[in-house]
C-alpha cells in the first residue's frame, strides 16, 4: 500500500460537544491508523498560520475567533490515500451541503461550525505542511495494527 500521511483536527465545536470520540471511531473503523494526536489550545499566531492561505477574506477573523476559541483535538491518521479518504468521510466545506453519513452532514448545520478540519488533498503538500505545523517528529509514531495485513491486499 502507498501509505500516506494527513492532518485532522476535531474543532472546539466538536469538542465541546463531545464528538472526539466517535470522530476517532468512524476513521478507526475505516482502517486508518492513528500515529499522533494531541488535545491543545489554538493560539492565535498559530490560527494565522494554520489558515494563513484565508488572510483577507470576510469570514477570516471569525475563523480565528473560533478555532482558538476552545481546545481542539488534533491528529495525525496514516493510510492509502489517507488525505483523499479523510476528505470524503468529512464531506463537503459546508454541512448544509454535505450528505448524510459524511462527519459535517451528521453533526452540522451551519459552515462556521463544521466540527472537523482535514488536510486539502487538492492542495499538493497540504498533509505534510501541516503535520509539521502542529506535531514535532518526535510525536510521530511508527507501529502496525494488528489487522493490517487484512486491510490491504
Ligand atoms: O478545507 P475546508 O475546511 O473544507 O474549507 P476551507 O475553504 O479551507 O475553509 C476553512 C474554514 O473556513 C471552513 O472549514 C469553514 C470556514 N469558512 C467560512 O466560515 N466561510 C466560508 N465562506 C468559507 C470557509
Ligand atoms: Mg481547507
Amino acid at each position: 500500500s502507498d501509505a500516506e500521511r494527513t492532518f485532522v483536527m476535531v474543532k472546539p465545536d466538536g469538542v465541546q460537544r463531545g464528538l472526539i470520540g466517535d470522530i476517532v471511531s468512524r476513521f478507526e473503523d475505516r482502517g486508518l491508523k492513528m500515529v499522533a494526536g494531541k488535545f491543545m489550545q489554538i493560539d492565535e499566531e498559530l490560527a494565522h498560520e494554520h489558515y494563513g492561505e484565508h488572510e483577507g477574506k470576510p469570514f477570516f477573523e471569525g475563523l480565528v475567533d473560533f478555532i482558538t476559541s476552545g481546545p481542539v483535538f488534533a491528529m495525525v491518521w496514516e493510510g492509502q490515500d489517507a488525505t483523499r479518504q479523510v476528505r470524503r468521510m468529512m464531506g463537503e466545506t459546508d454541512p448544509a451541503e454535505s450528505a448524510p453519513g459524511t462527519i459535517r452532514g451528521d453533526y452540522g448545520l451551519d459552515l462556521g461550525r463544521n466540527v472537523i478540519h482535514g488536510s486539502d488533498h487538492e492542495d499538493e503538500g497540504a498533509n505534510e505542511r501541516e503535520i509539521d505545523l502542529f506535531f514535532d517528529d518526535d510525536e510521530l509514531v511508527d507501529y502496525e495494527r494488528i489487522d493490517e495485513t487484512w486491510l490491504y491486499e
